[in-house]
């Protein structure tokens, strides 16, 4: 027979409890906090972490992914186009090439290879946080961290306060709402950022719009994936992602100069 291991209850809790809050310390002082595990999210994470950037990825929801799961209709595949197919090279995940340029690829796969390659590459991605505020500083005027709590608090309408995390630099992955950057705007009206809205469908212009406008957004706070085409009021795409991962890439890129890492 199988010999199990016996480990009382009180181990149990005393072990995730020393080696979470382990975590936590270091986590509060972060290089870069990515809000969101969506593609542009992760693919942000895998770069700067593997650049050694200490790199957090906060999700509300317990799953990765984003937009991914839900594919096009809940259809389980997504399209890919080049130059994107090199990172997914890079990151193992199988393409089905069915024009030149273009690749088809299963959207569990793209999903659970984009966290693994992050997390293998150093990042922390916790589940089950919502930022729901960013940390500013004046003289000069930056965004210098973020304000988080937990997804069930908020659900249950419950009146908590948040904790404070600080980073170097804030990335703003939330997809559609830009949430982070609207946060920042609405409440910080110094930084003077205007969110114009993502425009209807247009994939073909929009994908290359949407790398090309990634980046920072005010000092400290930048903008990747979906939350480029709000802030910059670009088209939308659709179930094409090659967008994604080399806004996510590009956002990181872009990090590693502005902090001269
Ligand atoms: O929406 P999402 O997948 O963002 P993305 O990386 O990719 C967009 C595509 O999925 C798709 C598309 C492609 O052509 O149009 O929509 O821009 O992932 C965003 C993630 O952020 C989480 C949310 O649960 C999702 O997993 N999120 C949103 N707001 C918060 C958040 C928040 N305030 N705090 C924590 N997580």
């Amino acid at each position: 027979s199988i010999k199990v291991k016996q480990v009382d209850e009180v181990k149990i809790s005393k072990y995730i409890l020393k080696y979470t809050f382990q975590d936590w310390e270091d986590i509060v002082e972060s290089d870069v906090v990515i809000v969101g595990a969506g593609p542009s999210g992760m693919t942000a994470a895998y770069y700067l972490a593997k650049a050694g950037l200490k790199t957090v990825v906060f999700e509300r929801r317990l799953s990765f992914g984003g937009g991914i799961g839900g594919g096009a209709m809940l259809f389980h595949k997504i399209v890919i186009e080049s130059p994107a197919d090199e990172i997914l090279k890079e990151m193992k995940i199988k393409l089905n090439k069915v024009e030149e340029g273009v690749y088809i690829v299963d959207s569990a796969e793209f999903m659970a290879k984009l966290a693994a390659s992050a997390i293998d590459a150093g990042a922390k991605i916790i589940h089950g946080v919502t930022v729901d505020d960013v940390i500013f500083r004046e003289n000069p005027l930056k965004v210098v961290g973020v304000a988080v709590e937990w997804t069930a608090t908020q659900m249950a309408g419950l009146h908590v306060d948040p904790l404070f995390i600080s980073a170097k630099a804030v990335v703003d992955a939330t997809g559609h709402d830009a949430e982070v950057i609207s946060v920042a705007a609405r409440k910080i009206p110094e930084l003077n950022i205007v969110i114009p809205g993502e425009k209807s469908a247009y994939s073909e212009t929009a994908e290359e719009l949407t790398v090309e406008n990634t980046g920072m957004v005010a000092p400290g706070l930048y903008a990747a994936g979906m939350a480029v085409t709000e802030v910059k009021g670009l088209p939308r795409m659709g179930p094409i992602f090659g967008a994604m991962v080399l806004s996510g890439k590009r956002v990181a890129e872009i990090i590693i100069k502005d902090l001269r890492y």
